[in-house]
């Protein structure tokens, strides 16, 4: 069946914090004249690494306090579009490079990422229209995977860093339920122990007020406000009738380049000034108390030497996720890879923006026995193209916040509806999702 681009639309909407995205509609055509449409909103992160693909925003400070995306619409309409309408791809990886070089640049600065990615995948889904497949089927053909994993979830319940107010430096405290069959008990017992830590916080006159990606975001008091976080967790597991370091696990995005203080290799944490070897000696203490099984970021994206040691110390015990680190992109993975830096990769479509080279990226982690992480944003829509791409790609693991507010909780409902569909060919890892391979 030949398929040909018939239509393009760009349009500015909303994200969950209230600022501007791009959302692009994509229409292709077969020789019948069968007509199938694809639709995508693009996320946008708050603590962004430097090697990220450029966000394209307006800057007019007189809308949207310089957030506006019209700019980014203005390419997919004027730019975009006329390249491409009409045209037939043999596949999304014909269309994503036609994109990747339409640009041309580095960091997609010309036409920008949000605006490249938005086209990108509304075309991913107009072709699994036209295939009558399901969003995650249709990926799992593309990368070649067999599309019946569902992932563990690491749920962010507590908020700190540059997602909430309370002065933590850490950005995410998340748990782990990896000790179920299936994913939605796993999803159960997270979301009962959201609910628990709540009546915990609310019995300890701490705020339940919400941050970013709908975790507690509570203000400690005390010198040790982190060790307080992973205490309390621990407590709210164990009121749910959970065991920690059985059932449930804690895991930490640290987010570690928003502390790092101007020396390098030195970090701004709890009113002292520590290296990176004193921040993997926290991090080493907190693992054997609290059951950690995942730190991402945990040093700065510009300490390589920090993060060297960080692995040799850590990496045989805890999975180490670079986030702002690689920024999705295979260069920074290949130079992470052949320095023994990390063991695993967070994945952000947007970071890069297109699927193809997100897929390339999450290929070469895979040949490295480096793990797939997949993840939301911080500024997050409706959009579920991440459950899919998630089970699409067999990558065991997804991070897209808390039990609560519809833009995070959208992606699990995804995901139940994937397990339902999928009956007795699911498959739910569990701890496995964490070993080495
Ligand atoms: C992260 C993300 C998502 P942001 O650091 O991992 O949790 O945050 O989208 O703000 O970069
Ligand atoms: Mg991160």
């Amino acid at each position: 069946m030949r398929l040909k681009i018939q239509d393009i639309q760009a349009r500015e909407v909303l994200d969950s914090r209230g600022f501007p995205t791009i959302e692009a509609e994509l229409l292709l055509k077969t020789d019948k004249d069968q007509e199938y449409l694809g639709r995508a909103i693009v996320p946008s992160g708050a603590s962004t690494g430097e090697g990220e693909a450029l966000e394209l925003r307006d800057g007019d400070k007189k809308r949207y306090l310089g957030k506006g995306v019209l700019l980014a619409v203005q390419n997919v309409r004027e730019k975009i579009k006329p390249n491409l309408i009409g045209k037939n791809f043999t596949t999304q990886f014909e269309l994503d490079s036609y994109l990747k070089n339409l640009d041309g640049t580095e960091n997609k600065s010309k036409l920008g990422a949000n605006a490249i990615l938005s086209v990108s995948l509304a075309y991913a889904r107009a072709e699994a229209s036209s295939k009558k497949l399901p969003l995650y089927s249709h990926l799992a053909s593309l990368f070649g995977a067999k599309g019946n994993i569902l992932p563990v979830p690491l749920m962010n319940i507590l908020n700190g860093g540059r997602h909430a107010d309370n002065g933590l430096a850490v950005q995410e405290f998340m748990i782990v339920p990896c000790g179920f069959q299936k994913f939605s008990e796993a999803l159960r017992a997270g979301t009962e122990v959201f609910h628990n830590l709540k009546k915990i916080l609310q019995e300890n006159k701490l705020s339940t007020g919400l941050g970013d990606e709908g975790g507690f975001a509570p203000a400690f008091q005390g010198d040790k406000p982190h060790e307080q976080v992973l205490q309390i967790l621990s407590l709210a597991i164990e009121k749910s009738g959970y065991r920690l370091g059985t059932d449930i696990f804690l895991a930490l995005d640290a987010a570690a380049s928003e502390f790092c203080a101007d020396l390098p290799g030195k970090y701004r944490f709890e009113g002292k000034t520590l290296s990176y070897q004193e921040m993997t000696a926290i991090y080493q203490t907190w693992m054997q108390k609290y059951s950690i099984i995942s730190i991402e970021d945990g040093l700065s994206e510009h300490d390589w030497e920090g993060w060297g040691y960080l692995t040799k110390e850590l990496g045989s015990k805890c999975q180490l996720v670079g986030d702002d680190l690689f920024v999705t992109n295979s260069v920074y993975l290949k130079k992470g890879i052949e320095q023994n830096i990390t063991n695993a990769i967070l994945i952000k479509l947007n970071q890069i923006g297109t699927i193809k080279e997100t897929f390339d990226t999450m290929k070469l982690a895979l040949q490295a026995g480096y793990k797939n992480v997949i993840s939301h944003r911080s500024g997050e829509t409706e959009d579920t193209f991440i459950a899919d791409l998630a089970v699409g790609t067999g990558a065991s693991q997804i991070k897209t916040g808390s039990a609560s507010r519809t833009d995070r909780i959208a992606k699990y409902n995804q995901l139940l509806r994937i397990e339902e569909q999928l009956g007795s060919q699911a498959i739910f890892l569990g701890r496995k999702a964490f070993e080495k391979v």
